[in-house]
């Protein structure tokens, strides 16, 4: 018998590549996405093609749906009948949650809530359920951020992170549920959504190397973050529902580097050095060849709090999943690059 994944957020970044990773173990795969004014499936468009309408046997599935809408996601677990719920539905931009403070804690907190409360009830199965909690949640808390790191959020994404992380908790210790908590460090990729900062940085750098007039406008310049590869942090999602106990895990690359240090990897793998003149909000940095200025600070990206450092330590993973990242900076740094480049040919 194959079984039965649903994944929320199946049009995200982390959507393509857990949808990726379960159907080539042979999973059947019914992902839930929002209907939006225009179409946003291009991440999944090829899975969909592959395992759906060119199928002879089809295996992934779409579903509308929305992580506010209780009545929905009910039905939906009820009509699907999985073996193992991902729940990777969220507003997941830290400084869009400081605009949009109650819809975020809405989707990224009650939103777990409502799945939870639709699993205790189901009982046809007993489903596994997976939740993608965040480094965020950390907030002030000094690095290395491990299991037994306190918890000291700094923005309404964390906060309502936190809400889901923690109601995760207590449906398993009260109602014996299968269910756990990934503590995810930033993770990257080609298909990171363009707002976030290594994806910008890229989409800039690749600009400003094909037609040498894109300038970067950029925040935080000094936040420190561990960045890792969406591949591989997937897989790590699949291996906690594979054991036999429910438990959460730290998943990071223990690394971590400045947003600065990132833009210059970035722009030197494109054969491109940066000089840095001025300070804080009046930091720039020009093309060593031409001094022409390629990046300027915008206080427009600042956020009203900041988590200043992020670096995790995921040696329980290690330990008890056989798990360990095996994408490197550099090497994402590249594919990203690789995959701009080929774009804006
Ligand atoms: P992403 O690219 O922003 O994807 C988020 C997904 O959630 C999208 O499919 C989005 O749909 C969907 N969504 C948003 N609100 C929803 C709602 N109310 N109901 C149903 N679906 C909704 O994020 P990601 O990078 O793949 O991250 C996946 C999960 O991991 C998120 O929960 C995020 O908070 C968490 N996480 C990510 C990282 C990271 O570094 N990537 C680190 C820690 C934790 P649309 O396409 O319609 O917007
Ligand atoms: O890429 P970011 O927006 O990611 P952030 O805020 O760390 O959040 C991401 O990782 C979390 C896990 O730690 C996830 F839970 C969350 O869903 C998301 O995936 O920003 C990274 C850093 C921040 O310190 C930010 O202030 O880069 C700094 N930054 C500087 N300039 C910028 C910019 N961030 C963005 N998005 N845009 C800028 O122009």
């Amino acid at each position: 018998m194959k079984k039965i994944a649903l994944v929320t957020g199946i049009t995200g970044q982390d959507g393509y590549y857990l949808a990726e990773f379960l159907l080539s173990k042979n999973y059947i795969v019914h992902g839930i996405k929002r209907r939006a004014s225009t179409i946003n499936n291009y991440r999944i468009d090829g899975l969909y093609k592959k395992y759906y309408e060119k199928a002879k046997v089809k295996s992934f599935f779409l579903h509308y749906g929305d992580v506010t809408d209780s009545l929905n996601i009910s039905q939906l677990i009820t009509k699907i009948n999985p073996d193992e719920i991902y729940n990777l539905a969220a507003q997941s931009h830290v400084k869009v949650s400081f605009e949009t403070p109650e819809y975020t804690a809405n989707a990224d907190g009650l939103g777990v809530l409502r799945i939870l409360e639709s699993i205790k009830r189901h009982k046809k199965k007993k489903i596994k359920f997976y939740q993608a909690s965040t480094s965020e949640m950390f907030g002030e808390s000094k690095p290395p951020q491990t299991e037994s790191t306190y918890f000291a959020p700094k923005s309404p994404y964390g906060a309502a992170k936190l809400y889901g992380h923690w109601i995760t908790k207590i449906y398993r210790e009260s109602y014996g549920i299968f269910a756990c908590s990934g503590i995810l460090f930033n993770h990257e990729s080609p298909l990171r959504g363009e707002t976030f900062v290594t994806k910008k940085i890229v989409m800039s750098a690749v600009k400003y190397y094909r037609k040498k007039n894109e300038i970067l406008e950029i925040g935080n310049l000094n936040a420190v973050r561990d960045w890792g590869h969406a591949k591989d942090y997937v897989k790590n999602m699949w291996l906690m529902l594979q054991k036999k106990f429910p438990q959460d895990y730290v998943i990071s690359t223990n690394k971590s580097y400045t947003v600065k240090e990132f833009i210059e990897k970035t722009y030197k793998f494109l054969g491109i050095n940066i000089i840095w003149k001025g300070k804080k909000d009046k930091e720039i940095g020009l093309d060593k060849k031409n001094n022409k200025i390629i990046v300027r600070v915008n206080k427009k990206y600042f956020r009203p709090n900041e988590v200043e450092i992020l670096r995790g330590n995921s040696k329980k993973a290690k330990k008890e999943l056989k798990w360990k990242p095996t994408i490197s900076l550099n090497q994402l740094v590249k594919e990203m690059i690789e995959y701009e480049l080929k774009l804006q040919n």
